[in-house]
């Protein structure tokens, strides 16, 4: 089963390497691949750096306002987090709701060593019981939706920004099918993080020590790695820019000189002009009424919203 569940991870990879790789004339590779052990751990780099402040932010908001964010949801209250991070910032949503009830957390993430490390660090809190579901956010949140006993409200975090990772029109239909599997009163705690000064935007995703551009070109080295690929790392240059319409930084692996690329694993290969670029994320920013615009497009009412004073970064609750 979990080597069948491996060979499907590894033939999906295959396919979305040649399909991101063939596209003319913006050739990608998609986000979620910036994820594998060495890409995980190079993020948790990232959330220290000093021109970093998104997570500082977002562990700032929910620390100082856990219990005003609960105070708003009935008891009992059972929570699901969909992407379980290393489970830092949830502490302190569990730590109030724990004062008040026993409670449920279901850590809903497609990482085992991601829950694994979740449980590491919230597995011995007191009144929180931990069950860890290996999926998808959708079908992650159905298992915990049938899992809900009659009376209980449901609070499903989707924090860190990571919707800002989705394109515009992905993102909202994302919240609309974790809207239709809530039921009426349920909420969702949404961190997004907002427009800021530009420079600011190019230091937090070009950082002086390297950490984001390592994180970027470990995709092209878990390719090597996954797929027998001949990417010579030296030959790319990590980009950040800014992109003025779309509101978002987007991150690129430029190609220093013209070269081709083998992919055995993946049955493929490319040709690259010199200057030619990977784009490889998307970081879209937001303001809060967009925010709100999103909640009543999705069919939530966005009933408060938090700011950080120090990083422009919002705490959005959603209500069914
Ligand atoms: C996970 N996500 C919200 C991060 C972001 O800021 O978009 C990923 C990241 N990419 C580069 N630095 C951080």
């Amino acid at each position: 089963m979990f080597a069948q569940a491996l060979d499907r991870a590894a033939v999906e990879l295959a396919a979305d390497v040649r399909d991101g790789l063939s596209k003319f004339p913006q050739r990608e590779l998609h986000s979620k691949y910036l994820y594998d052990d060495i890409g995980s751990a190079l993020f948790e780099v990232i959330t220290l750096l000093p021109e970093y402040g998104l997570t500082r932010a977002d562990e700032r908001l929910l620390r100082k306002h856990a219990g005003s964010i609960l105070r708003r949801l009935p008891s009992p209250t059972i929570v699901a987090e969909l992407g379980s991070g290393s489970g830092r910032k949830t502490r302190w949503i569990l730590e109030a709701l724990a004062k008040r009830d026993l409670t449920r957390y279901y850590p809903i993430d497609v990482s085992a060593a991601a829950l694994h490390a979740c449980r590491n660090e919230l597995g011995k809190m007191d009144s929180v019981h931990i069950t860890e579901i290996e999926a998808s956010y959708t079908n992650g949140l159905k298992r915990v939706a049938a899992r809900r006993r009659p009376g209980e409200c449901l609070l499903v975090l989707f924090l860190g920004s990571t919707i800002g990772n989705f394109e515009r029109k992905p993102g909202a239909e994302f919240l609309r099918q974790v809207r239709d599997l809530l039921a009426p009163g349920d909420a969702l705690l949404l961190g997004t993080d907002l427009v800021k000064p530009i420079p600011q935007l190019l230091a937090a995703y070009d950082d002086p020590i390297g950490a984001t551009a390592a994180f970027n070109l470990n995709l092209l080295a878990r390719l090597n790695r996954e797929l027998d690929a001949d990417f010579n790392l030296r030959n790319f240059r990590h980009e950040a820019r800014y992109n003025h319409a779309e509101r978002r930084i987007e991150m690129h692996l430029r190609s220093e000189i013209p070269q081709t690329v083998h992919i055995p694993g993946a049955d493929h290969e490319v040709e690259l002009r010199q200057g030619e670029t990977i784009w490889t994320e998307s970081s879209h920013k937001f303001d809060l009424d967009e925010v709100q615009r999103m909640a009543r497009d999705s069919g939530f009412v966005c009933e408060d919203q938090w700011v950080d004073s120090e990083w422009p970064f919002a705490e959005n609750l959603f209500r069914a």
